[in-house]
């Protein structure tokens, strides 16, 4: 019999194993082989162990890195904020329109009157805009229902995007992303009720991985989110936060003091927020599509994440109000442009630490034995230029649990 399912050979190949400097790659031509979705052997080919393989197929030389991972999406959402565009760049701000109804609530109430199957067909090609450029895991948000129902709703119809694509996808309870009209000037009912009511429901269909929050002035205070945070971790839940996006709230802080999977954003995050996420082992997100689009000028403090070893990953933000990008490689290209993250940081931030924001690190966003075969297949001179070039076809094939998914 077979010891291995596939053998790819004549590869180059990037691994992004933690601690490996030069995107980890392995010298000389290399080879992997996977056996039941999952890396069986990596390593140069010239010690390649005799064994037998059903498929063995050359890669003529082509890069492998691990295949993308976009770790903060909103991509499922009814409508578009294509009005708002024009409005903001004749000069109303991103909170002068939330403030005045438009915003999140104008997508709060397209998503409202969408049905599950509207959802599903308008958030399908941007999942797949995903895949085409080598992404495998997209994490998923809600946040734009608000109530019990249309939350519940975007989360299963997440769940439905993952088992009708080849893309893993990984769902968010987003419910505590802005204070719904019903419960207006009344925050903290809301947050209640998410604690009794919904997050029971949620927990108990497996609707979530994870729980999110929108610590800002305009959407929740700090002991608001540490009462979600609380009752979704009693639940078993991880959590992460929208922190320091549009000011200082000390979202950073509350996310290291957690343990949050991840804090996002953190363009006003101070050194003390900084210190707070690498005591706390959580990730900094870089958004730079929202930074982009709201004409953002502080940078988030990527030096001081650096010096603090603090894991950066990117992502898109992919959603209609603040990043209606759905690219992850225009993310990457971004963040070495506004960010100043190196290339190599940018695609660690797409696998290595992306994986590690959604908890995935044991199993995915590095090239080593026993973690899935998610691997992404580049007509490229050098793993480089994935921050460089955006909406180039250098995708050459993707695999994801070791399923050619484009050939
Ligand atoms: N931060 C953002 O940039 C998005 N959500 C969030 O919490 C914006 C969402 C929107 O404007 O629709
Ligand atoms: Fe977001």
């Amino acid at each position: 019999m077979f010891d291995w399912d596939v053998l790819l050979t004549d590869a180059r190949v990037a691994t992004l194993r933690e601690g490996v400097a030069d995107y980890g790659v392995i010298p000389g031509p290399a080879a992997i082989a996977i056996s039941n979705g999952c890396i069986a052997w990596i390593g140069a080919q010239s010690e390649l162990p005799d064994k037998k393989t059903r498929q063995e197929r050359g890669m003529e030389n082509r890069w492998v890195t691990p295949a993308l991972i976009d770790c903060h999406t909103h991509l499922v959402f009814g409508g578009d904020r294509a009005a708002e565009f024009e409005q903001r760049l004749r000069g109303a701000s991103y909170e002068d329109i939330a403030r005045s109804g438009g915003g999140i609530m104008s997508t709060v109430r397209a998503t409202r009157e969408a049905s599950a199957d509207d959802l599903f067909d308008a958030a399908l090609p941007r999942v797949m805009a995903l895949a085409s450029e080598g992404v495998a895991t997209v994490e998923i948000k809600s946040g734009y229902g608000l109530d019990i129902e249309t939350e519940i709703r975007m989360l299963a119809v997440a769940r439905r995007l993952g088992d009708a694509t080849p893309v893993d996808v990984r769902t968010t309870l987003l419910a505590a992303h802005t204070v719904p009209p019903e419960f207006d000037g009344n925050a903290e009912a809301y947050i209640d009720q998410i604690c009794e009511e919904l997050l029971p429901r949620v927990a108990e269909d497996n609707l979530a991985d994870a729980v999110d929050a929108y610590c800002e002035s305009i959407a929740f205070s700090g002991p608001e989110v540490a009462k979600l945070f609380a009752a979704a971790q009693k639940m078993g839940l991880p959590v992460k936060l929208h922190a320091d996006q549009l000011s200082d709230g000390g979202g950073a802080e509350l996310a290291g003091r957690f343990g949050a999977l991840s804090a996002d954003h953190l363009e006003y995050t101070t050194q003390k927020g900084v210190r707070a996420l690498a005591d706390g082992n959580s990730v900094a997100v870089l958004l730079p599509g929202a930074f982009l689009t709201l004409g953002e000028t502080q940078l988030p403090p990527v030096l001081d994440l650096r010096e603090a070893d603090v894991p950066i990953a990117v992502a898109t933000d992919c959603n209609p109000g603040t990043s209606p990008i759905c690219s992850l490689r225009t993310a990457m290209m971004l963040a070495c442009r506004m960010f100043k993250l190196t290339p190599e940081e940018c695609l660690a931030g797409v696998t290595r630490n992306a994986a590690r924001a959604l908890g995935l690190l044991g199993d995915r966003g590095t090239l080593e034995p026993g973690k899935r075969a998610d691997l992404a297949i580049w007509d490229i001179s050098h793993p480089r230029e994935l921050a460089y070039w955006t909406g180039t076809p250098q995708l050459a094939e993707s695999i994801i649990g070791g399923h050619t998914t484009r050939p």
